[in-house]
């Protein structure tokens, strides 16, 4: 895998990601656009420019850690995994089949590269702390990144890890919120407002930034400010668009949780390629 800080090479990485979202989850005929696409960019910067991964050495002990708390995005960790050479391209086209290693959800006892099985929202960043506070005892280098949904953080065993994150020192964990505004149900700030999200987090003592979650040259910088050594747990709320980079799915509540057919799979595909 080549690692890289070139932005518009991220942004090709991400679209072809974005391409690989919409193959598979067609193919499979069910699964979470909204959430894959709006989290794309930031898990594409993670792996190929940020985190200290080997996608052939899965089980390296100081290896950073990715949990994707929010785990019905998991579209996108396999479509990175896939174009990291973590696992085969082929694979993608097994997606929610029965016996593919790559279901709806992760499921870490099939696939070891995924760090977590995750799905049920709101215990992704608690298994991160767990795993932080055990790296910091055992004094490794390794940082643990965590994403999360905005709809899933209203989930009460956030805040309880929000709280706690602080107390255990632990600047080796990043917590990233992708803030799309949407949930199954509607709008965030219409089922259960979060405002003010940085200041909540701010109160439970993290060091908070707020970027745009597309903008992959303030995802990068935000993501280096978190590697500056610190005791205190790091938090990034990124603003982003649901169904993010296919027209008719942004900003759709109705594509949190549905297939394209062949002829929108046809349409969202052109679109990407064009981008
Ligand atoms: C504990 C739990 N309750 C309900 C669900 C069903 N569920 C799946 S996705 C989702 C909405 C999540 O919204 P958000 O976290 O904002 O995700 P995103 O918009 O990024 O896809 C819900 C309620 C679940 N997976 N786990």
């Amino acid at each position: 895998m080549k690692k890289t800080d070139s932005p518009d090479e991220l942004r090709s990485l991400a679209r072809q990601c974005r391409i690989d979202i919409i193959e598979m989850l067609s193919r499979a005929g069910s699964g979470h656009p909204g959430g894959s696409l709006s989290a794309i960019d930031i898990i594409t910067t993670l792996f190929f420019s940020k985190m200290n991964w080997d996608p052939k050495n899965p089980a390296w002990d100081d290896r950073d850690r990715f949990i994707l708390s929010k785990g019905h995005g998991v579209p996108a960790l396999y479509a990175v995994l896939a174009e990291a050479g973590a696992i085969a391209k082929e694979e993608l086209n097994t997606l929610r089949r029965i016996n593919s290693r790559i279901q709806g959800h992760p499921d870490r006892a099939a696939l070891p590269v995924v760090e977590a099985s995750t799905g049920s929202l709101g215990q992704g960043l608690s298994i991160a702390q767990g795993i932080a506070l055990g790296l910091k005892l055992k004094k490794s280098p390794a940082r643990v990144y965590c994403m999360m949904g905005d709809g899933e953080i209203q989930e009460g065993q956030v805040w309880e890890t929000i709280m706690s994150g602080p107390k255990f020192k632990l600047g080796n964990l990043v917590a990233i919120v992708d803030c799309n505004n949407g949930q199954i149900d509607g709008h965030v700030t219409e089922v259960m407002d979060l405002a003010p999200l940085a200041d909540k987090w701010r109160a439970f003592r993290w060091h908070v930034q707020e970027v745009n979650g597309h903008s992959i040259e303030e995802i990068l910088i935000a993501l280096d400010k978190t590697a500056t050594p610190t005791d205190q747990p790091h938090a990034i709320i990124a603003r982003t668009v649901k169904g993010k980079g296919v027209s008719f799915m942004e900003n759709n509540i109705g594509w949190h949780g549905m297939a394209p057919n062949p002829e929108e799979t046809a349409r969202a595909l052109e679109e990407l390629r064009q981008r």
